[in-house]
């Protein structure tokens, strides 16, 4: 079967009516930011569900605009995923739809960036407004929230908000939650039995005791605030890069759809002067995370390093120091999620070394709007060689000559199929 076609079955198969599920067993309810990025796919073949997609995801927004990481469409139906939704317990927060299971963190912001592929798509001006408002209300929830110091820029308060579950950029802030806190929950994991090797290629125990202890304390706050001492408070260059991205676009929209947009503007105005102060490093020459409660950068090479160029952050100096980094690497197939000489850095585990479509399909976008057509094309190449030779996989290991299989976690994954079929169209969505 042709990938093109190939990718379409998978999000064919992995529709359940009205939202995509990012993989069967492994992930069996709507993710966040999986569904803005399936839903770019998904304009390409089947531009209607596209929309509903994200229509779907909004019914589970919060009174106060927090839209969750994970909506438990049939929660009682599918028993395959841990922390469930009754380990959740959204009832505990005032602002909880009473109608739906949700979880009580959220995702990186791609929902803005992805309403302008629908606006330019030419739908219905009523579901564009309707879509704008809830989006907008989703920022506002953010800067009320979990703004830094008036920088524009916001914090995540869990590694599962950033995406990037168990990057090594985490370690440092994962390590100081001690064991004296940490409750055993290898019983309750259905993670390690839905892909192979699970031991190589998922998060350890360790690992998910202390997720698991922050969605304890975040429960136990209601999901509102967190106390100054909360251990996770980080600033992600990918999630404010993203935020950026899509608020760029809710202007663009805003303006064009008639939208009162200053309150837009401003928080754009001063996430922009501000990015930069917080997250870029000049003798590296790449963006790291901020560490709120330590004070500094977490200073590992990553591929969220390179998330900011799809938000046209970085200036020409800025850039081709980040892009000098990629000449030494003829070896990998672009762009690991941990570069191998990183400590943490692990060929097949999940976000500490495998590459994702969905950064690369971020950073291809970031490159086109620089004119860097070669590198783009590069980083577009190896995505579809590596879904083409190992499966429409959820990440695959970066070593070009590996003899291992290279593709690893769930199989038939929503994303790698949606941003491929929109690398293989070019990025040109047809407008309707
Ligand atoms: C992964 O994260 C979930 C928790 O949200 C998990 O491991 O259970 C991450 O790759 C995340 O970025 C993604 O949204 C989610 C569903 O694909 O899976």
């Amino acid at each position: 079967m042709e990938l093109f076609q190939k990718c379409q079955t998978v999000l064919e198969n992995n529709r359940r009516g009205n939202f995509t599920i990012p993989s069967p067993f492994l992930y069996p309810f709507q993710w966040n930011w999986d569904s803005g990025l399936i839903a770019i796919g998904l304009l390409h073949t089947e531009p209607e569900n596209a929309l509903v997609e994200l229509e779907t995801l909004f019914t589970g927004q919060w009174e106060n605009g927090f839209l969750p990481h994970i909506i438990f469409h049939n929660a009682e139906k599918y028993t395959t995923y841990f922390p469930s939704a009754d380990y959740w317990n959204s009832d505990v927060s005032r602002f909880a739809p009473k109608a739906l299971k949700t979880s009580g963190i959220t995702q990186p912001a791609v929902h803005g960036f992805v309403l302008e592929y629908f606006f330019n798509h030419g739908f219905p001006k009523k579901r564009i407004a309707k879509l704008y408002d809830q989006i907008v209300h989703y920022h506002q929830y953010l800067y009320e929230y979990r703004q830094f110091n008036k920088t524009g820029l916001v914090a995540i308060w869990h590694n599962w908000e950033s995406g990037m579950d168990n990057s090594p950029w985490w370690d440092s802030v994962l390590k100081k939650i001690g064991p004296e806190v940490l409750q055993d929950i290898k019983l309750q994991r259905k993670d390690i039995h839905e892909v192979e090797d699970s031991a190589s290629t998922r998060p350890t125990d360790d690992d998910y005791k202390r997720y698991i202890y922050l969605v304890n304390q975040l429960r136990a706050h209601n999901y509102e605030r967190i106390p100054a001492d909360f251990p996770f408070q980080i600033l992600d260059p990918v999630f404010n890069a993203i935020l950026i991205q899509s608020n760029k676009s809710l202007l663009r929209i805003g303006e064009a759809i008639g939208k009162d947009t200053s309150q837009v503007a401003s928080w754009l105005e001063k996430a922009t002067e501000n990015f930069s102060k917080i997250h870029w490093d000049e003798n590296d020459g790449l963006f790291y995370p901020y560490d709120v409660l330590e004070n500094r950068q977490i200073k590992k090479h990553c591929s969220g390093c390179y998330i900011p160029i799809f938000a046209e952050i970085p200036d020409d100096a800025q850039l081709e120091k980040m892009l000098a980094h990629f000449s030494a690497a003829e070896d990998l197939y672009l762009v690991p999620s941990c570069m191998p000489d990183q400590s943490g850095f692990e060929s097949k585990n999940y976000w500490r070394g495998p590459v994702w479509v969905n950064m690369n399909w971020l950073i291809w976008q970031g490159l086109l709007k620089y004119q860097r057509h070669e590198l783009a094309e590069r980083i577009k190449a190896g995505t579809i060689r590596m879904v083409e030779a190992h499966g429409v996989c959820e990440y695959f290991e970066p070593f070009k000559d590996a003899s291992t299989p290279n593709g690893f976690g769930g199989k038939n994954f929503s994303w790698s199929a949606a941003l491929v079929i929109d690398m293989l169209k070019n990025g040109n969505v047809s407008s309707g």
